[in-house]
């Protein structure tokens, strides 16, 4: 009986991977989506260059990382290489007021955000059926950089990496646990709970810690580090798989499975960090404890519910718009998530629509 019940849950495992792996196969962008994304940066690029000549526009987030479902937003860096600059908070109204006149975007200029952006939109129309969102900020070159990590951490193990991910962002989304000015998290912070997972959970582990492997070579602190942050990782992934791989076999379905059941029942929300540079860290050590004593609302104490870790600007706490009740429902929809895949290994169709209804 028990050898007959480990034969059926291995069989639902491995259904339901290739489920999973098909599922998110059918969100993946179209070749079409990404080649007008492409246009829209080259367009974008020639305008911002009749301010800057010497500017670049770079993607960074979901569409640079390997990690983008389809019609999802824009994310765009502009890079000033030389000469006199302009403040982003000039450049953002300059910009704004040139794809005004020159552009069918609808333009929102943001110059006196704590990162002034422009953002942008454009209506939807027959080749494009939902339009599409961009926002374009200045000099974020820490975001390029954790951009570069993710799609690294991607390549390594391009199918059990991007499916979990993937799965998770729509689930999340679909869930309503994907948004950090309501109080859940992003999707970065989605990404990463991943990446932390896989690094450091697993036993043995999925992938490796890039930003603690030894350097091929001596590198000297200035090309490592960006504004005080060191930025160094192990990006040569090529060099990589002919030294390094991972000793872990499970399927799509299990290391999902076991996410769902870390981040429900053994994280611990309320002393832990999660970081993907170093582990598992204490709020304590970082100086991010919950200080209930404290009077004020929007404290440290609501600040600090969550707490993950950038890998690059290890002050920042990548999940600090998650509040009290944020966390709550996302830990709940963790559970649930958990409980619908360990439950009836029969049909795992039928699991995968009800984790996603
Ligand atoms: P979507 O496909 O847009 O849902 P995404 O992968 O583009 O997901 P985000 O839009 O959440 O992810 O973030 C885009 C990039 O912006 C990812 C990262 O380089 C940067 N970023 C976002 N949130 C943070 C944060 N809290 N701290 C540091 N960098 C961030
Ligand atoms: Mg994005």
């Amino acid at each position: 009986n028990h050898q007959a019940h480990y034969i059926s849950r291995q069989r639902f495992s491995a259904e339901l991977s290739k489920c999973l792996f098909d599922f998110v196969i059918q969100l993946l962008p179209t070749p079409e989506e990404l080649a007008v994304k492409e246009d829209v940066r080259k367009l974008l690029e020639r305008l911002i260059r009749t301010i800057e000549p010497n500017s670049r526009l770079l993607s960074f987030g979901s569409t640079a990382n390997g990690f983008s479902l389809r019609n999802s937003d824009m994310d765009l860096c502009c890079l000033i290489d030389s000469g006199e600059r302009l403040s982003a908070t000039d450049l953002v109204t300059m910009l704004g007021d040139l794809l005004n006149r020159e552009t069918k975007f609808h333009v929102k200029p943001l110059p006196h955000a704590r990162i002034p952006i422009v953002k942008l939109s454009l209506d939807p129309s027959p080749g494009l059926p939902l339009g599409i969102a961009c926002d374009i900020g200045f000099e974020n070159r820490l975001a390029l950089e954790n951009t570069r990590l993710l799609m690294c951490y991607a390549m390594i193990d391009p199918t059990r990496v991007r499916t979990m991910v993937l799965f998770l962002k729509v689930w999340s989304k679909r869930r309503k646990i994907n948004s950090p000015y309501k109080g859940t998290l992003s999707s970065y912070g989605y990404v990463l709970l991943v990446i932390y997972f896989l690094v450091h959970v697993k036993n043995p582990p999925v992938l490796p810690n890039l930003q603690m492997l030894p350097p091929l070579r001596p590198i000297s602190e200035e090309d490592t580090h960006l504004n005080g942050h060191n930025i160094w990782f192990f990006d040569d992934i090529e060099l990589l798989s002919t030294r390094w791989h991972s000793e872990n076999t499970e399927s799509i379905a299990e290391l999902l499975t076991d996410f769902f059941r870390y981040f429900s029942k053994e994280f611990l929300y309320n002393t832990g960090v999660a970081s993907i540079r170093e582990g598992l860290l204490t709020k304590e050590s970082k100086g991010w404890q919950n200080d209930l004593s404290s009077a004020g609302y929007n404290d440290s104490r609501e600040r600090n519910r969550f707490c993950i870790e950038d890998p690059f600007e290890v002050d920042f706490n990548v999940s600090r718009c998650v509040t009290r009740d944020g966390l709550y429902t996302i830990r709940g929809e963790f559970m649930r998530a958990g409980r619908i895949l360990a439950g009836r290994p029969e049909r795992a169709l039928l699991a995968l629509s009800q984790l996603c209804e």
